[in-house]
């Protein structure tokens, strides 16, 4: 059968990408395209959209059904941040989406379920320093809560029911493409439009914050790659440690510098403070290199270069 890919969340930062790369390998009329509200010129264009609130369930179905779709990438969520002033709206939209595709995949109505975890699953109690796949797991954040009770629900319906769910852990994700909203890494993105427009940047996290992280483009091959690898090789059914950078605010102004000499960087930090220090520094994804192959490609220097050429060309 041809695979025919409805996206939830079409329009968020990860979402708009993965759209335009499913489309380039799929054929622009076998991704459906989904958010709660319209996306912007080239989503709209480039092939069909439904407005799917991901949390109806009925509605994912009827969607499901017209177009013939066996294979799902639930996208939509809330993020650290901005759940953590809405806790409840956040477990809701986290948890009532999952278990809506993962009880579809249930009852056979599809036949492939992605669904994103984060580096958020971890915890103060974690080891901070190449954070194993399997580790002490005690999230402080509403975010990190629904995330680790998320890969949980993905392995319970793989095990109890046979679902082909699969997983992946990511990291900060940097893009210049979207911007993201409402998480405590989107720093690491806006201080490279605040750099190119402004020169300067007052960040929210403490200069010597290391996270991990990763560029879009990683982000989205490794997710098609786990999409497309063979039942057998998913051995993580809960959801896989992915890593590719760890920087510093301090580290990436350096980098910025090298192309804006002037560039400035002042450091207020806030509530996101305490969400960043429960997080992992360096994550160890030895096992998503074993599985299924990954393999990063970006650094912060060849990362940098390349967001920073395409804001420059955008800008001119
Ligand atoms: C966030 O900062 O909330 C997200 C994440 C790490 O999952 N980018």
């Amino acid at each position: 059968m041809n695979d025919t890919i409805l996206i939830l969340g079409a329009c968020g930062q990860i979402g708009t990408e993965l759209t335009q790369k499913l489309r380039s390998i799929y054929g622009n009329d076998n991704v459906i395209a989904s958010d709660i509200r319209e996306g912007g010129a080239e989503m709209m264009s480039s092939g069909p959209f439904e407005i799917i609130d991901a949390t109806d369930k009925e509605g994912i179905l009827n969607v499901i059904q017209k177009y013939k779709i066996n294979q799902v990438y639930l996208m939509a969520a809330m993020l650290s941040a901005t759940a953590e002033k809405y806790p409840l709206k956040g477990w809701n939209l986290n948890m009532t989406s999952l278990l809506a595709v993962l009880e579809l995949a249930k009852e056979k109505y599809i036949e492939k379920v992605y669904w994103p975890s984060s580096m958020a699953s971890f915890g103060p109690t974690s080891p901070k320093i190449n954070t194993p796949q399997q580790t002490v797991m005690e999230p402080s954040t509403v975010y990190g809560i629904s995330k680790v009770a998320g890969e949980h629900w993905c392995n319970y319906y793989h095990d109890k029911y046979g679902v082909d769910v699969r997983s992946i852990r990511y990291p900060g994700i940097i893009s210049w493409k979207t911007l993201p909203g409402g998480g405590t890494t989107d720093y690491a993105v806006d201080i490279y439009f605040d750099a190119l427009k402004k020169g300067t940047f007052e960040c929210f996290l403490s200069e010597n914050t290391r996270l991990p992280m990763m560029y879009m483009d990683d982000a989205i091959n490794a997710t098609i790659q786990l999409m497309q690898a063979d039942a057998d090789k998913i051995k993580t059914r809960t959801s896989y440690n992915l890593a590719a950078i760890s920087f510093t605010p301090k580290e990436i102004a350096t980098e910025i510098q090298k192309y804006i000499p002037d560039f400035t960087i002042a450091y207020n930090p806030d509530f996101r403070q305490a969400i960043a220090d429960s997080w992992p520094q360096i994550i160890d994804d030895s096992h998503a290199r074993k599985d299924w192959g990954w393999q990063h490609q970006f650094d912060l220097a060849s990362m940098t270069k390349d967001i920073i050429t395409n804001l420059k060309k955008l800008e001119s």
